[in-house]
């Protein structure tokens, strides 16, 4: 019997899948798991990676930017082919990437954005521009008013930040008040992070809806917390999409639903899909080959009313891949 066993051990150690001598070694330090839109980013690029035979070394910070920094070292010392992250804030950065940098390793960094000046300590950066989707969010209420004859009310906007500091909460603030300051009858009186987080959203919305203060409007940062901030808007005896339009950001699957549910009144795209432009890159890399450093997503806005061109999420919804 222990004869049988050894065998079976020996063949089971030749049969494991050896790594290939020239398989790519991959590092990606992701934010975490604060989302469904990270989910799906996540599952985008570790099922991308594995399609293509890389050794993927993932690692999830859990939106601390010491665990990113950290994990990113690691790769440093493990000597990866190519690093990727997604950095979780805009700030901090400089230190672990000129170490990148001196390693030699080239640097993909996707969806979010640092504040380091200049470009060229990353090979390529892919993701959304998040100042036009906070644009076409507040364009898409100025037509919105003006379609339902509200043009001319005073209107107050309760705004959902996403992570402070992140590229998205200051470049979505940053679009949505530029189109605003044009429309002085459209003013943001509450502005709160709720962290991208559905929970926290919801907290921050019942202090919103206790403060007493008017509220026409709610302006999420994400889908997530605009879903989360919809169950304080009912114990407040509201409907959300009526009582307060509500805006929300990502375009997932239950955002989609919940415009066709008549409670989100519209959502901006914004595209998690983001492994194979990973694996692509990684392999372009690889081959030697120049990227592009910037490179947008394109994407759209989903609702029930066409404004602006949106599209319509009863016939998106089949078709939503998060
Ligand atoms: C945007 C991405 C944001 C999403 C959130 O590209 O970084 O982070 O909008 C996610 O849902 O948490």
């Amino acid at each position: 019997m222990k004869k049988l066993l050894a065998i079976v051990a020996m063949v089971c150690l030749f049969a494991a899948p050896a790594l290939a001598a020239d398989q790519i070694v991959v590092g990606f330090a992701q934010i975490g798991a604060e989302s469904e839109w990270r989910v799906a980013n996540t599952n985008s690029i570790q099922s991308a990676c594995a399609e293509a035979g890389f050794d993927l070394r993932f690692v999830d910070a859990q939106q601390q930017q010491q665990n990113q920094i950290k994990a990113l070292r690691d790769f440093i010392t493990m000597g990866v082919d190519v690093i990727g992250f997604a950095p979780v804030v805009e700030s901090g950065w400089d230190e672990v990437v000129a170490e990148i940098n001196e390693a030699g390793i080239p640097l993909i960094i996707m969806d979010r954005t640092t504040d380091i000046p200049g470009d060229d300590y990353y090979v390529t950066w892919f993701g959304s521009d998040f100042v036009e989707e906070g644009r076409r969010a507040a364009n898409w209420l100025v037509e919105y008013l003006k379609k339902h004859g509200r043009d001319g009310e005073e209107i107050s906007i309760a705004e959902l930040q996403g992570t402070v500091g992140s590229g998205p909460q200051l470049d979505r603030k940053r679009g949505f008040e530029e189109v605003i300051a044009n429309h002085p009858n459209l003013t943001i009186t509450m502005s709160q992070t709720g962290d991208f987080s559905a929970d926290i959203g919801r907290t921050v919305m019942e202090s919103f809806l206790k403060s007493g203060q008017k509220i026409d409007v709610l302006y999420a940062h994400n889908d997530d917390m605009a879903l989360g901030a919809f169950q304080a808007i009912k114990e407040a005896g509201l409907t959300p999409g009526k009582d307060i339009i509500t805006i929300g950001i990502d375009s997932g699957r239950a955002a989609v639903q919940a415009v066709v549910d008549g409670e989100l009144n519209v959502t901006v795209e914004c595209s998690p899909l983001l492994g194979p432009q990973f694996v692509d890159a990684v392999q372009r890399i690889m081959a030697g080959e120049t990227l592009p450093k910037v490179t947008y997503s394109i994407e759209y806005v989903y609702d029930l009313e066409g404004i602006l061109g949106a599209k319509n999420a009863v016939e998106e919804l089949p078709h939503r891949q998060f």
